[in-house]
């Protein structure tokens, strides 16, 4: 007999509860409330092959509320994906099993994206339905066509980036966009209406959405809903409206069905109540049958989707093709690093900000996958150049105009790196990566190749102010692992740090400019070699004049200029001194133990220069070294005067070097002893 609806919303329901019962802990409410949805999405819509998880064109699902996780492990075991059997379920939250905590990003097991931080999946699905747009319209309905769900609590909306992509999804017109919100009006501090009052359908509706509202536990009325989303222009919200830890006495519609305890008792009455009689992680054969059935019907679809990729013009396919593997067009940086030459020879005094943005003309004519966007800081940033907007009427532009929205630019990003097929870079000032650290970070955990790009880097912006002025952030970001932090010092190392970000596919990469302008010190230098020096983290730029090496002054960026006129007048003064660039701690430390020892220079007088908090630099002077940079917030006033004010000057340098030389005995003096 076909199992029921229920029956096989019931297998998400026990599998999810036997494996929290069985670990102990874990967040119940979400798969018992939102299974029905699930159900009715992956066997009713979802188009995917659990045989082929990374087939360009299947719809994304990302659950956005990750702390229900066994509802997607659920799915996933159920659906028939290789790499979630039966024992993975039971392995829920042990370590090194596929089924963690929260969902991490196994694009090869079905897993689309990390989720748990509230609000970033909403936004990653929104940043993929970009994706989505842009490679439909190069390659249209037969080849790029699907939609992204994304299963969304209150959590996920009550956050700011939730918001912001609402507006600004609404606003795009992402069409193919489909939130499930799971609307079951409680929160792990008990209902929603503590803290909300406003009506969630009115906020999308008039942002733009498609909205409409069934009862969550009805399959029927929940897949009819999710016709009628695809059949209109607009992104859709659906308002499933639910009970969390449905079908467990003790606590359905409970506060404390969200995150509480799953005992073996609440298990027995669970089965009672529901008409489940069967043993923990036991499912009948029927009703996993017919999950399989579900998890096969998209593979008729694949290959008819294979056939019309193989008869695609062989230049669209081969475009095609590469951009699905993820791969950058051949000779894409051969205009980069004629911009390096031309930089090298020209040797302009400018503001590392402006080569970035020349750096991006460059590039997204070399590469047309090349996604950009500033929320609102387009003439700060320079970034967009000749790139045309991408809007609801032109989806052949590659920037994005994301409004004041750094959240949910951060994300988005994410979700377009994730979903394939584009390369995209954001740029805002650094001292508001804050509002997407916790994107950036979760690019790194991912190893997602986004291009985070920053300008306005130290108190050399001026004016504007502490407000405006990062001192701690470069610290921070340095402190993510696997996240490339890189701070070029003129217009050379600029298009170097650019060449490595862009050619580093397998993981986020961070450039972090100067408002002021910088003269370029690597002109010479860099004139007669393509070799890309930032590619070792730290180089020496200048060696002693003459001598061995008695003192080794280290910078970044706009400090590289600063360090060199300390290292003249060290010269003059008879020390031998030289300057070592540091544009990326990060591949420094990839470097072997010769190379970093030759560079760092133990024995010499250390000294680090940069305009910023010193924390870590130690790694570089030692104990024994001074940093000369930032103590405290910044203040308003002349770049030239807040340098000062600072003690951020070549004459600090030079004194902080003087100090620690050891003295030197007299030649007569020594040879009398
Ligand atoms: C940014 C962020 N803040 C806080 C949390 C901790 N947290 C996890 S779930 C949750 C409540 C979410 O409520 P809801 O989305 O309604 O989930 P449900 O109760 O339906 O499971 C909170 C506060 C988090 N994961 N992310």
């Amino acid at each position: 007999m076909t199992p029921t609806p229920r029956e096989l919303s019931s297998a998400i329901r026990f599998l999810a509860m036997d494996a929290i019962a069985r670990v102990g802990d874990g967040h119940p409410g979400t798969p018992l409330g939102a299974a029905d949805i699930c159900t009715a999405l992956f066997t009713r819509h979802l188009k995917f092959d659990p045989a082929n998880p990374r087939w360009p064109d299947r719809d994304r699902f990302v659950q956005s509320n990750g702390h229900g996780s066994t509802l997607i492990y659920a799915l996933l075991h159920l659906a028939g994906y290789e790499a979630f059997p039966i024992e993975q379920i039971k392995r829920f939250r042990e370590l090194g099993s596929h089924t963690p905590g929260h969902p991490e990003y196994e694009p090869d097991h079905g897993v689309e994206i990390t989720t748990g931080p509230l609000g970033q999946g909403i936004a990653n699905a929104a940043g993929m339905a970009v994706a989505e747009a842009m490679l439909n319209a190069e390659f249209g309905d037969d080849i790029v066509h699907h939609h992204t769900y994304t299963l969304v609590g209150d959590g996920c909306l009550m956050e700011g980036i939730g918001h912001e992509i609402i507006s600004l999804a609404g606003h795009l017109r992402l069409g193919r966009l489909i939130v499930l919100y799971d609307a079951n009006g409680m929160t792990d501090d008990g209902a929603v209406a503590q803290a909300v009052s406003e009506d969630y359908r009115t906020r999308f509706a008039c942002a733009g959405w498609h909205v409409q509202e069934c009862d969550g536990h009805d399959q029927d009325a929940v897949a009819a809903a999710i016709t009628t989303a695809k059949l209109d222009p607009r992104p859709s919200m659906i308002q499933c409206n639910t009970t969390i830890g449905f079908g467990v006495p003790r606590i359905q519609g409970q506060r404390v069905a969200h995150g509480g305890k799953i005992t073996a008792d609440d298990c027995t009455a669970a089965r009672a109540h529901l008409g489940w009689p069967h043993a923990p992680f036991e499912i009948p054969p029927a009703i996993l049958a017919e999950w399989r059935r579900a998890g096969q019907s998209g593979a008729q679809a694949r290959q008819a989707w294979q056939a019309r990729v193989e008869a695609m013009a062989p230049q669209q396919r081969a475009k095609f093709e590469r951009l699905m593997r993820g791969e950058l067009p051949a000779g894409w940086d051969a205009a980069l690093l004629d911009y390096k030459r031309q930089a090298a020879k020209n040797a302009p005094t400018q503001a590392t900000v402006r080569s970035s943005g020349e750096i991006t003309r460059v590039l997204s004519q070399a590469i047309p996958e090349l996604v950009g966007g500033a929320p609102d800081l387009e003439a700060a940033t320079q970034h967009k150049r000749d790139m045309r907007p991408f809007t609801p009427e032109d989806r052949t532009g590659r920037y994005i105009h994301y409004g004041v929205r750094e959240h949910a630019m951060g994300a988005m990003m994410n979700g377009m790196a994730a979903h394939g097929g584009v390369v995209p870079y954001g740029a805002t000032f650094l001292v508001f990566s804050d509002y997407m650290r916790h994107s950036m970070r979760l690019s790194a955990m991912m190893s997602l190749p986004v291009i985070w790009v920053f300008s306005h880097d130290s108190i050399g912006i001026g004016r504007n102010g502490p407000t405006h002025q990062p001192v701690e952030v470069l610290a921070s970001l340095r402190a993510i692992p696997n996240l490339a932090v890189m701070r070029p010092c003129d217009a050379v190392e600029a298009a170097e740090c650019w060449q490595l970000a862009v050619a580093n596919r397998h993981a986020p990469s961070v450039i972090v400019n100067s408002r002021q302008a910088l003269p370029t010190v690597r002109g010479a230098q860099a004139a007669g070699s393509d070799e890309n020096l930032c590619a070792r983290g730290a180089y020496v730029l200048a060696e002693p004049a003459s001598g061995p090496r008695r003192a080794t002054l280290f910078a970044t960026g706009s400090e590289v200029a600063l360090a060199l006129q300390a290292r003249r007048l060290l010269q003059e003064q008879g020390v031998p001194t030289a300057v070592v660039s540091v544009p990326c701690w990060e591949l420094f430390e990839q470097q072997d133990a010769g190379y970093r020892a030759d560079v760092i220079g133990r024995g010499t007088v250390r000294v680090a220069v940069e305009a910023a908090v010193g924390l870590g630099w130690e790694r570089f002077i030692g104990e024994d070294g001074a940093f000369i940079g930032m103590r405290s917030f910044g203040a308003s006033g002349a770049e030239d005067a807040l340098f000062r004010h600072f003690g951020i000057t070549p004459e600090a340098v030079v004194a902080a070097v003087r100090q620690r030389l050891p003295v030197q005995q007299p030649q007569a003096a020594l040879a009398a002893g």
